[in-house]
């Protein structure tokens, strides 16, 4: 009986891959489960091209997670252990269609002079620049919310931290020369629907903020060629905003003059008009807006829930904590559920888009079970909450997260 669901499952995942477009790819290998904290979170670690073994959460298209303890080897998450997300089944774009020599880039739509460039070119014409940023999901840690919510059940592993590299958006579309009329900016990767019927994955951006010198067109991330599966060989960076924006395997940058009504601008991607993106559980939001910048988070990376540590032993806890690009002010540390709090001490910052590290020394007292908690406030004041807010898609998630150890 076990044997043969062994094989069922095996014979699945090569199904899977075949129709997903990755059947020609060696050392596809799936070892160990990974268990999540909710309901129906029994994932396989599988390893993919570039990719250590990461917590896959679909097969077609290829979507890993990050295990949380990734996040305590640095501020820069590794390019093997970063995250993955694409939307449509065909996703990625097979290898053969992205070499580097074939590759073109263009600029079209409102503009005066349309660019179609190489990637050697666009690094030789214009000035290469570096930017730390998060990259995070929309739907981090969408598993976890109570209600549950529909999408993507994933822990909060869809965020990771790189250095990315490439020359500034403002200096091509500049280059291009924008028409008056130029309202918006569109962004489109070379994965296509396999069939009509989906929408095209194409994202826009106001003109005022794709003028920002902060978005890049990048073609590197952490020194070395974006991996395949984060966009090789050029994606969108859009620091402080969530990742549904950072468009991979660029292609087409279209300048419109009106307002762009896609499937994956409107129904999709939305957020309830209000300030923390939260409206009463279970109910519909009367107004939406196109989600944006991230809010404040942060985790505890050296503790996992439910590890034991030893009364009176005193040891560095450590972790992270980010946002929206105004810069985290403070991380504060709780033993005790919430009741007291002292403050971390925060590490080298890698610029107010990048993770922060932050450090406490802590002695535990015991024995028995002890709830830690780490809140981040930022530069403008703004801070997590300690329940957690709800909105229907499941995104923007910032609550407190608990780590519960057991002192012995
Ligand atoms: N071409 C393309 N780019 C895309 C997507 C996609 O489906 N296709 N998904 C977006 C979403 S929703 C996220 S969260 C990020 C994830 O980036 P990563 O896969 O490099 O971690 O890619 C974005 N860029
Ligand atoms: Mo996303």
């Amino acid at each position: 009986m076990r044997v043969r669901d062994l094989n069922r499952r095996r014979f699945i995942r090569v199904a899977a891959g075949v129709a997903g477009g990755m059947a020609a790819v060696p050392g596809l290998i799936a070892n160990e489960t990974y268990e999540m904290p909710f309901e129906n979170g029994s994932r396989e670690l599988v390893r993919y091209p570039e990719k250590r073994p990461l917590i896959r959460l679909t097969s077609r298209p290829p979507q890993l997670e990050t295990p949380m303890a990734v996040f305590n080897e640095g501020i820069l998450t590794p390019n093997d252990a970063f995250f993955v997300r694409y939307h449509l089944a065909g996703s990625p774009p097979s290898r053969d269609v992205l070499t580097p020599d074939a590759f073109r880039l263009q600029v079209v739509g409102a503009v005066r002079k349309p660019i179609e460039i190489s990637i050697a070119d666009l690094l030789r014409r214009f000035e290469v620049t570096e930017v730390v940023a998060v990259n995070q999901c929309s739907g981090n840690g969408r598993g976890l919310f109570t209600p549950r919510v529909g999408g993507g059940q994933m822990g909060n592993g869809a965020m990771g931290c790189a250095r990315w590299k490439g020359v500034r958006l403002v200096d091509v579309l500049k280059a291009a020369e924008l028409e008056p009329a130029a309202k918006q900016v569109l962004f489109d990767g070379m994965d296509k629907p396999v069939t009509a019927t989906i929408p095209d994955f194409v994202k826009s951006i106001e003109l005022d903020q794709a003028l920002d010198p902060d978005l890049l067109l990048a073609t590197e991330m952490n020194g070395q060629p974006l991996p395949w599966l984060n966009g090789f060989p050029l994606r969108l960076v859009v620091p402080g905003h969530y990742g549904t924006y950072w468009i991979k395997h660029l292609h087409q940058i279209t300048v419109v003059d009106s307002s762009y009504k896609g499937y994956w601008m409107d129904p999709a991607y939305r957020i309830p008009d209000d300030p923390c993106a939260h409206i009463e559980p279970g109910s519909k939001p009367r107004r939406t807006v196109p989600i944006s910048r991230f809010n404040v988070r942060s985790f505890i990376t050296s503790l996992a829930e439910g590890v034991q540590v030893r009364s009176g032993e005193k040891q560095r806890v450590r972790g992270i904590a980010f946002d929206g690009g105004s810069g985290i002010r403070e991380v504060t540390f709780s033993d005790d559920g919430g009741k007291t709090w002292r403050g971390a001490e925060l590490g080298r910052s890698e610029g107010r888009f990048g993770f922060r590290e932050w450090t406490v020394d802590w002695k535990p007292a015991g024995p028995g079970e002890r709830t830690l908690w780490a809140k981040a406030t930022n530069r403008l004041g703004e801070s997590q909450p300690l329940e957690a807010l709800w909105n229907p898609a499941g995104y923007m998630r910032n609550v407190v997260e608990p780590v519960k150890v057991r002192i012995v």
